[in-house]
Parts: structure tokens; sequence; C-alpha cells
């Protein structure tokens, strides 16, 4: 999986830095077993894109914050992300054997490793922030954002909806309700948190989590487009799994040339939401338009 130049040059150097922080953040001591450390780290430190750590840093940015204090979110909300894609490539979920281009946790180590690597990521990503995200109050602020997001009504619940329609019929609000929660939640805290971390008032705070929102959704219908049309070698995962496992997707309900419209459309509405901050918008701008023309 080619990830080396996705993003324009000023975001695309932060890549390295959150692969750097990650990389601290999992040098674990002896009592974690060696196997154990080693799992999680083969998947946290495969070569991801960084979309939703590098969203967190950019908004924070765009609302005057440094690097370093949001640097801790940015790597919390890629843990979570990363126990999620653990989990969902296990036999009882989506049963994939290759991810980011390499063979998936359960297949390389084993199923109760993968299992293991994905919960111990979770309570990381709350030690990281509960312990490096200063002052205490705004560590909270974060800690309660990344929970919501990642609990039972959205990520989960939306994980869960997402298996129990597989070979099901359903139509377009309960297919955006899966995906506004199970994509959708992670990548608008990213925003959230990015916004906290850097003190934004309501009015910036309310305006990049309605980007988040809609470039969520958008990520997702490019997904399943992607899983449509896409080749393993770009993507770094199977293609046409979602057909296989018969899944609930945009293109399944909507049909091809209408979900690219649906893209478009909701890319385009993440885009709107930026105006309060006029020119400053940019790096978010050129984020939403990754989201619609990417390839992997
Ligand atoms: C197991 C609670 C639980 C949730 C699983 C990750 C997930 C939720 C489902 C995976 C199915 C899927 C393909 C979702 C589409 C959106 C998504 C999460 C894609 C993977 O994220 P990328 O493209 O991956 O950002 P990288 O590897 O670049 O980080």
């Amino acid at each position: 999986m080619a990830t080396s130049t996705l993003f324009p040059a000023e975001i695309e150097a932060w890549r390295t830095q959150i692969d750097d922080a990650l990389d601290r953040y999992t040098l674990f001591d002896q009592d974690c077993p060696a196997r154990l450390g080693e799992a999680i780290r083969y998947c946290l430190l495969a070569p991801g894109k960084r979309f939703r750590p590098l969203l967190l840093l950019t908004a924070n940015e765009m609302c005057g914050g440094t690097l370093q204090s949001a640097m801790p979110a940015a790597c919390a909300v890629e843990m979570i992300h990363n126990y999620s894609l653990i989990h969902d490539d296990l036999p009882a979920m989506d049963d994939d054997d290759v991810r980011r281009g390499r063979a998936t946790c359960h297949i390389q180590f084993d199923e109760a490793t993968a299992i293991l690597a994905g919960d111990a990521l979770i309570p990381l990503a709350f030690e990281v922030m509960t312990r490096d995200i200063r002052p205490q109050e705004l560590a909270a602020l974060c800690v309660s954002a990344l929970a919501r997001a990642s609990g039972p009504s959205q990520l989960v619940g939306g994980q869960a909806d997402d298996l129990g329609f597989q070979f099901s019929q359903a139509d377009l609000e309960t297919l955006e309700h899966i995906h506004r929660r199970k994509t959708g939640a992670l990548i608008a805290v990213s925003l959230e948190m990015g916004a906290l971390i850097a003190g934004a008032g309501p009015e910036k705070l309310k305006s990049l989590t309605k980007y988040g929102k809609h470039l969520g959704l958008a990520f997702q219908i490019v997904d399943d487009l992607l899983d449509l049309r896409g080749s393993q070698a770009k993507m770094g995962k199977r293609a046409g799994k979602d057909a296989e496992l018969g899944k609930l997707t945009y293109p399944a309900v909507l049909g091809e040339e209408k979900s690219e419209l649906r893209a478009r459309e909701v890319a385009q509405a993440a885009i709107d939401a930026l105006k309060p901050f006029g020119e400053s918008a940019r790096p978010l701008e050129l984020l939403a338009r990754f989201v619609i023309d990417r390839t992997q």
C-alpha cells in the first residue's frame, strides 16, 4: 500500500511526526507480554493514512493550537481507530486477511492475540489522553468526547447495526444512520477534539463538528465505491468484500452514479460548513477533496 505522498505537503509532514509519537507510545514495559506488544505495534505502526489524527491536527492549527498540545489526542484517536480495524477483521466480523497491505492481526498472530491487541489499544488511548493533555479539565472533555464517539451509540452501535443488516434491504436513512456512527463518529470527534484543545469558541467548534459529520459520511460513501471498484494493491485490503458479505452500502441502495453524486454533495456541504474560517479553512478544504478523489 503506497501511502508516501497522499496529502498536501504541509499536512504530509505531520504524518511522520504522528508515526514517531505512536512509536513512542507503544514502547511497553516488561509486564506487557512480548507477543502482545509485538501485535499491537504490528497493527498500529503499519502504513495507514493517519487521516483522523491529521484532521485533528489541522483543525487544531486552524484554531490557533500547537502540535505538541494536540499530539496525544491525535494518537489516541488513531489507537481507537486501529482497535476497531483489528476487531472488524476478525472471523466473527468481516473476516479479512489483508489490511494496510499486510496480513491482518489474527492471521499474522492468532485470534486471541488479535482480540487482546485491540482490547489493549482502548485503555491505552484513554491513558495517553488523561496523562498528556493539560489542563486536566481539557483532558476530561476529550476523554468524554472520544468515549462517546467510540461507544455503544456511535462506533460500536454503528458496527453492530452494520453486521445486523447483512443480506437485508434498507432505505437511505437507515444506511446513513449506520455510516454516520460506524465511520462518521470518529472522524467528527477528531475535528471536535482538535478544536477543543486549541480553545476554540462555540462558533468554530460548531462549524468544525458540522464539517466532520459531513466529511465522515463522504468518507464512507467513497469507501463503499472503492470496495466496488478499487484494487487490493492500491487499497491494501481486499476489494469486493461488501457484496460478498451482503453489506448495506451506498451503491447497493442508490446505485453507483447516484452514490458518487451524493459523496460530492456531502463533501461540498462539509466545505460550506467552514465559512466562519474564511481563507484559513484551505487545508480542511483540501482534505475534503482528498476524500472524494482518494483511491486508497
Ligand atoms: C469493531 C467496533 C468495531 C468497529 C469497526 C473499522 C470499522 C468499524 C469497520 C471497517 C469497515 C470499513 C471498511 C469501514 C469504512 C471506513 C473505514 C473505517 C475505513 C478504514 O479507515 P481508513 O481508510 O484506514 O482511514 P487506514 O488503514 O488508512 O487507517
